[in-house]
């Protein structure tokens, strides 16, 4: 198939998935045309089956706000049209959703069909999809997709609670590259970071209010009270600065990096003992799933989808958004015993195993063929 990808090319969740889904398509023998406003973060690699398109900056004395929406709109048409393409997946509905409909009602005037279907990844449904300034816009949008797909049954229900849906969504769960994220012995570089032989902690986002950082480090303050243990804090964004601040006035900067974006996250992955994400929102949590894949437990908040992800009492611990304590207590628990750490880590691997992008990947081919099958009657929309 020839498949045209919209995503936001940041190291935001949706962006990632959107690039890795791509890139596995692109292994299978697809042609992928990625259409975004910079290089997808993750797209470092070349491949003979992958295009890369970029929507370029429009500026003019008149607009105050660049019109985007119309920029990525003409340049979808231009590629569909030049490149042939039968199907678009954008992913997040804000604005790719009412970007593909309208591609799609300008091809059809010239004679082009082109189905498209949105992948829902959550704050578009959760936060942004359900301020008055979008929520009708979204509505019809993905009222209008030939295919709507979300990252988690949790994601599904919540869409068809908070919008008039005329559509059935496919759940299609968020998946893993299990040849890139796995344990590895890098003793030398574990030791770089914990010299005396601590624990290593981790969490990596994109350090919004919803990843609530700040509890993070204040986990970790009593952490380090009881098990001697390193903090690897990677990812940057809006909050960064109040966690180093409360770093400082807690006293422990030693004991914790704060490593800014990277490329190989799953090497840091690989030599840590535990992984916390104590969100207040999370439609699905890729991050503790490519923790899971690394054998490392997760100590999370019960939000959203993450219980869909991380399994209490077996591949980690989930607590009330906030309960600091609780995710303390459970993150000693599992560093101070290691047949305890031994046994979650064997069952986060099992867990995260059913996400395995060689299980996934056919689910989105044949999404993709049943709705280029079901949608071509409908020709007049
Ligand atoms: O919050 C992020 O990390 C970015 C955000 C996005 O849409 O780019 O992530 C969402 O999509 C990810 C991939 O499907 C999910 O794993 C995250 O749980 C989800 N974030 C939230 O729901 C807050």
């Amino acid at each position: 198939m020839k498949i045209g990808i919209v995503c936001y090319p940041t190291f935001g969740g949706s962006g990632v998935v959107a690039t890795e889904l791509g890139l596995g398509l692109a292994k299978k023998g697809h042609q992928i045309h990625f259409v975004t406003y910079k290089r997808p973060a993750r797209l470092t690699e070349f491949h003979e089956n992958i295009y890369y398109h970029e929507v370029g900056e429009v500026s003019y004395p008149l607009f105050e706000y660049a019109p985007y929406d119309t920029a990525l709109t003409s340049k979808l048409v231009d590629v569909v049209q030049f490149e042939n393409l039968d199907i678009l997946h954008v992913h997040y509905a804000i604005p790719h959703a009412t970007v593909a409909y309208l591609a799609k009602k300008i091809l059809l005037a010239s004679g082009k069909y082109l189905p498209f279907i949105t992948t829902l990844h959550g704050t578009d449904i959760t936060l942004v999809g359900n301020d008055q300034s979008f929520a009708p816009v979204v509505q019809f949008s993905m009222n209008k997709s030939d295919g709507i797909t979300a990252v988690s049954q949790f994601l599904k229900d919540r869409t068809a609670q908070s919008f008039r849906l005329e559509k059935d969504i496919r759940v299609i769960y968020n998946f893993i590259d299990f040849s890139r994220f796995k344990k590895s012995d890098k003793d030398h570089f574990r030791k770089a970071i914990a010299p005396d032989g601590e624990k290593i902690v981790m969490h990596t986002s994109n350090f919004r209010k919803v990843k609530r950082v700040e509890d993070v480090v204040r986990i970790f303050a009593e952490v380090v009270n009881e098990v001697p243990a390193k903090l690897l804090m990677v990812g940057d964004g809006p909050e960064r600065r109040h966690c180093e601040d409360l770093c400082r006035s807690l006293g422990i900067c030693n004991n914790i990096r704060f490593l800014g974006k990277q490329d190989a996250v799953e090497e840091l992955l690989a030599l840590s003992d535990l992984f916390l994400l104590p969100s207040s929102n999370e439609s699905f949590g890729l991050a503790a799933l490519e923790a899971m894949a690394c054998e490392v437990p997760v100590v999370s908040s019960n939000v959203g989808g993450l219980p869909e992800v991380n399994i209490h009492g077996e591949t980690g611990f989930l607590s009330d958004v906030g309960d600091i304590q609780s995710m303390a207590k459970d993150a000693i628990k599992l560093l101070s015993n290691d047949d305890l750490h031994k046994s979650f880590s064997q069952q986060a691997y099992a867990h995260a195993k059913q996400f395995d992008i060689d299980i996934v990947l056919p689910q989105y081919e044949n999404f993709y063929q049943e709705v280029m099958e079901e949608s071509k009657p409908n020709l007049i929309v």
